[in-house]
């Protein structure tokens, strides 16, 4: 496993190499996986998956209809919004205020919803939902397996239980097709100072990393995308284009950047997760940079459990040591509860047990 340091290099700043995270292939001995997932999740709480099986063609399909989709005229496109909170939208993130240089459709997984969406999104509505379907399909199969290994590496009575949430067919998935124009192709308004997340200074010299510019007192600033956040629910698995702009934060102020690379998932644990393992497992914060040069498409999946799910630490992880650290609710209650906050609130401390 490559690890990143963890020595923190200052508020906010961005260590200037990619690739650091544990990279974890799924196709090595289960005990070996088993064992390098737990840590993953427990030291970072994200890392990256290659050799994961999923079929090229499928990720291939979804990937090449997301840019057809964005590649329309914005009247088009708009045809698919506003989200309410799924459908398409253009720069506003969630409910309360929150902007980025992002462009984005949110599709529920549930095969009926995906059905009726298509029809606004796509010429070809059959064409679209089925190839969403089988994505979608693929990468839930894949989060399955992913939550069965860390049940059986957590000793879970039923190693099957985290699994089973998001295989639930009233589960609570939702898909994201995100879509970060370059900055020279977007016509997104020099000055548009609406933007009340991103620290973009315009006079940007290009890094070689792609998505940094050098702003006045020589400190990396890049433009956000999608602001710092963790994701409410249990996994996340992110897979992008080649370009960069995925960050994860692994220490006070320290963003490491993810290396893209079109064959892996990068995979995040999220609170749900981090209040069933009670916080052996921590949902990561993340954000996504806007690249100068080339437009960025991300596809992320993010499993949840059913509405009515209670979501409380598993009688497992609780020990005379390591009391119950959250109380119980149920995942309606916590989604309901994200909404009601900005993007980069820190909800989880709102279920904190007494
Ligand atoms: C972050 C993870 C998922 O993208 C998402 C986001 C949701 C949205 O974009 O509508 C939220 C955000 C996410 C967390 C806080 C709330 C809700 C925007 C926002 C400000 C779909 C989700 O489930 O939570």
């Amino acid at each position: 496993m490559v690890v990143a340091s963890p020595t923190p290099v200052g508020p906010d700043r961005i260590r200037p190499t990619g690739g650091l995270l544990p990279v974890i292939d799924l196709s090595r001995r289960r005990s070996h996986v088993t064992d390098r997932i737990l840590r993953a999740c427990e030291e970072f709480g994200c890392f990256k998956l290659v050799n994961h099986g999923m079929p090229r063609h499928v990720v291939a399909n979804m990937e090449a209809e997301a840019f057809v989709f964005f590649g329309q005229l914005e009247p088009e496109k708009r045809r698919a919004g506003p989200p309410d909170p799924l459908g398409y939208g253009c720069r506003n993130i969630g409910l309360n205020g929150d902007t980025g240089e992002v462009e984005y459709l949110l599709l529920h997984t549930n095969q009926a919803s995906i059905n009726q969406r298509s029809k606004t999104i796509s010429k070809d509505p059959k064409k679209f939902s089925c190839i969403v379907r089988e994505y979608v399909e693929a990468v839930r199969d894949l989060t399955a397996e992913i939550l069965e290994i860390l049940g059986e590496g957590l000793r879970l009575k039923d190693p099957k239980v985290l699994a089973r949430l998001v295989k639930d067919d009233e589960s609570d998935s939702v898909f994201r097709l995100n879509h970060y124009p370059s900055l020279l192709t977007s016509d997104n308004g020099e000055g548009d100072d609406n933007n009340n997340n991103n620290n973009n200074s315009r006079d940007m010299s290009s890094e070689e990393s792609g998505y940094c510019c050098v702003n006045g007192d020589g400190g990396l600033k890049g433009v956000i995308g999608f602001g710092e956040h963790s994701d409410p629910q249990m996994l996340t698995l992110l897979r992008s284009n080649e370009v960069l702009g995925l960050q994860v934060c692994v220490g006070e102020g320290l963003w490491v950047p993810v290396s893209p690379d079109p064959d892996s998932f990068c995979v995040l644990v999220g609170d749900a997760l981090q209040v069933l393992t009670n916080g052996r497992f921590v949902s990561v914060r993340h954000r996504a940079m806007t690249n100068p040069y080339k437009s960025r498409l991300s596809m992320v999946y993010f499993g949840a459990p059913p509405l009515p799910a209670r979501i409380a630490p598993l009688p497992e992880t609780i020990t005379a040591q390591r009391p119950s650290l959250y109380r119980p609710f149920t995942w309606a209650e916590y989604k309901k509860t994200t909404y009601l906050h900005r993007l980069s609130h820190s909800r989880l401390d709102l279920f904190r047990a007494e």
